[in-house]
């Protein structure tokens, strides 16, 4: 059994192969859309959970 890592995605991706299809993603198809950002239908780890980039701060 994988563990849940955080939510939407990993419960989404039914089959495991690091994608969610519209069918497999639990949200509204607009929330999809949204999310589809290079419009190819399906949603990549990447789009479903962008990276936390927000609040980056130069280190150095
Ligand atoms: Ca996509």
């Amino acid at each position: 059994m994988r563990p849940p890592k955080g939510g939407g995605f990993e419960k989404d991706d039914a089959d495991g192969d690091g994608q969610v299809t519209k069918e497999e993603f639990s949200g509204p198809s607009e929330h999809f859309e949204q999310l589809d950002r290079n419009g190819d239908g399906v949603l990549s780890r990447d789009e479903a959970k962008p990276p936390q980039g927000k609040g980056q701060r130069p280190s150095r």
